[in-house]
């Protein structure tokens, strides 16, 4: 029997491989993706950082357990992100300057593109300006900005002053999300909508279209 407790120490001990083949084999026995994120991939993260703050782990084996996880996480995207549905709106995504954590990001942008949004990734480490081009670019309904470090925190407040300086505002509704923001962080920066995870991402961005 596939035990999936499995996943979870493949993703901790950096094994990408055993990840990946756990994650395809539940798969094809039919366990729910989310319950494969929620119960086994995301805490295994968790424990991770938990280590990496005993010190535990350092650097090089943080990296390699988001390997394991981001390898695990390729059968299950086309799953999230499966829709047939008329675009719900236009995403510009990415993670703030100085920050180089995209899992969650990605996982964000996997849920948007399922709700039937059109998702531009700009990555991670984006200045205040690559946002600004994209969503002239995209001509963006939605701004989604990403960060997991307290220090990066701030660039979010840069972006949306950025936003303001280019007369843009008004024109796209900014949501913010990662490990360290809140409902408080995000009203006072000025942010239209706080997503506590990807799901909930995916309702506040739906809400702003005027979707609910
Ligand atoms: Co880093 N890291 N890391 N790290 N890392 C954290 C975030 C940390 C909490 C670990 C810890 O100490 N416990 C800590 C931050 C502490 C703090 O700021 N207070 C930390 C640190 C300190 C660092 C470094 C500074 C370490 C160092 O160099 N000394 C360094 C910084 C590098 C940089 O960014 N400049 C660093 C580096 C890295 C790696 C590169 C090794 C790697 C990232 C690889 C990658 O992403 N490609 C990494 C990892 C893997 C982690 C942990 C272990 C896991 C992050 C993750 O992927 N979680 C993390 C500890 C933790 O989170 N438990 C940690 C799983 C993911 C699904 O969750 O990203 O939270 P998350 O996304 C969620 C929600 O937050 C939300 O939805 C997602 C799905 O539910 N969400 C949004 C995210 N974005 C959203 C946007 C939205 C809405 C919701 O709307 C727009």
């Amino acid at each position: 029997m596939l035990e999936l407790s499995g996943l979870r120490d493949a993703i901790i001990d950096g094994n990408d491989k055993l990840a990946l083949q756990i994650t395809e084999e539940a798969l094809r026995q039919e366990v729910n993706p989310a319950e494969l994120i929620n119960k086994w991939m995301i805490p295994a993260m968790d424990e991770v950082g938990r280590r990496f703050e005993a010190q535990e782990f350092f650097f090089p084996e943080m990296l390699l357990a988001a390997r394991a996880m981001k390898l695990a996480l390729e059968p299950i995207q086309p799953l999230l992100a499966a829709s047939g549905v008329e675009p719900t709106g236009r995403v510009v995504l990415g993670t703030v300057k100085g920050d180089l954590h995209d899992i969650g990001k990605n996982m964000v942008g996997y849920m948007l593109e399922g709700a039937g949004f059109e998702v531009h990734d700009i990555g991670i480490d984006a200045p205040a300006e690559k946002f600004i081009e994209a969503v002239r670019e995209h001509n963006a309904d939605i701004l989604a900005i990403s960060a997991l470090l307290t220090t990066t925190m701030p660039g979010m407040q840069v972006v949306l002053d950025r936003l303001d300086q280019a007369g843009m505002r008004g024109g796209v509704r900014v949501i913010v999300g990662g490990a360290p923001i809140t409902q408080a962080f995000a009203d006072e920066i000025g942010a239209d909508g706080y997503g506590e995870n990807a799901g909930s991402a995916v309702s506040v961005a739906r809400s702003l279209m005027g979707k609910d």
